[in-house]
């Protein structure tokens, strides 16, 4: 481990890019990075203690029942961001309304952080990777009054930072500022997080394709057109693809991040706007996927210039290897 450096040294020799007043950068990631210890250590060990796996008995906005693991993650998470002192506000998959952190140190912070955390929660019965997803902002009301709705609402093209951890074979936080994408490995035995996957690059094209199949029947005419074409025979374009699908969307588009392809989650007759939601997995993902060479759509628009209207609003989200999303553009022209 001598010749890898770790989270906090990194963030430290890269204060210079993230452009605001220095510290700040480092007490966010810090609380991410805390949570995301908790977290690890918990998942690690669901099903054997506090049964996280089980359910709580309630839903979420969304109409979703809630994993105790669900509640856990969003309470570990907003008790790490409050206690840091940056942050005025947090939106969260889990909890209906924004909350507003209207003390007086909250009415300070610059930050507004916009989170599920736990995306795929029902994959931890079956041991399959799970992930927490972020986009944070600077807020663009002023700071000393409470935050209100329109930092919120910002379009993705706005964010300063994003990030997902994903609880996997191993634990990884992979984050941008808007200066690349890296990904840090943690070394659970000593809680530190270590640079193991520098200036992440999506290649430009794969031949992995990543969608619920199961929905065929209610996909357009034009989706189920590009999924045939997807199964279709033909060397010059090295297809038939290879489908890959977790049912987690972190690990899905993490692997498809390393090896290229495209993760679809479209619209549909059952889901007129698609399942995914803008602000807090489509937004920071697509960051994400865009300052790796990468690209995403909600099949008219990037994603990251669309106008949030509503904090748990869905949009149609495809996202990955260049080439292979704006092929798939095409085909639904
Ligand atoms: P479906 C998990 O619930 C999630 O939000 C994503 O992580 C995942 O890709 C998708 O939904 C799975 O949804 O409808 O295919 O089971």
């Amino acid at each position: 481990m001598s010749n890898l450096i770790t989270l906090g040294e990194f963030i430290i020799k890269n204060q210079q890019d993230f452009p605001y007043a220095k510290g700040e950068l480092t007490r966010l990631f810090n609380a991410i990075t805390l949570a995301s210890k908790v977290m690890n250590s918990q998942i690690n060990k669901a099903g054997l203690v506090d049964d996280l796996m089980g359910k709580v008995g309630t839903q979420n906005v969304q109409g979703e029942e809630q994993k105790k693991l669900d509640v856990y993650a969003n309470k570990i998470f907003i008790n790490a961001l409050k206690a840091r002192n940056e942050v005025c506000g947090i939106a969260s998959e889990e909890e209906e309304e924004t909350i507003i952190f209207e003390n007086e140190v909250g009415k300070n912070g610059k930050y507004i952080v916009l989170i599920d955390p736990i995306d795929g929660s029902s994959n931890i019965e079956v041991n399959v990777s799970i992930g927490t997803v972020f986009a944070i902002y600077r807020r663009i009301s002023p700071v000393g009054t409470t935050a209100v709705l329109a930092d919120f609402l910002q379009k993705g093209r706005h964010q300063v930072a994003a990030g997902y951890v994903i609880f996997g074979s191993s634990t990884m936080l992979v984050f941008t500022t808007g200066n690349g994408v890296n990904g840090f490995t943690l070394d659970p035995s000593i809680g530190v997080f270590y640079l193991s996957h520098p200036n992440m690059t999506i290649p430009k094209i794969g031949n992995i394709y990543s969608v619920n199949e199961g929905n065929y029947a209610y996909f357009s005419d034009k989706m189920k057109a590009y999924i045939n074409y997807c199964k279709d025979i033909d060397a010059t374009t090295n297809r038939p693809y290879t489908g890959r699908y977790i049912g987690s969307m972190i690990a899905d588009l993490h692997r498809n991040f390393l090896k290229g392809g495209i993760y679809l989650y479209p619209d549909s007759a059952k889901a007129p706007n698609g399942k995914l939601r803008l602000l807090y997995e489509c937004n920071p993902m697509a960051f994400l996927i865009e300052q790796a060479g990468g690209k995403a759509t909600d099949g008219q628009q990037a994603i990251l210039d669309k106008a949030p209207m509503e904090i748990h609003e869905r949009t149609p989200f495809y996202a990955g290897s260049k080439e292979m999303v704006s092929e798939l553009e095409n085909k639904l022209s």
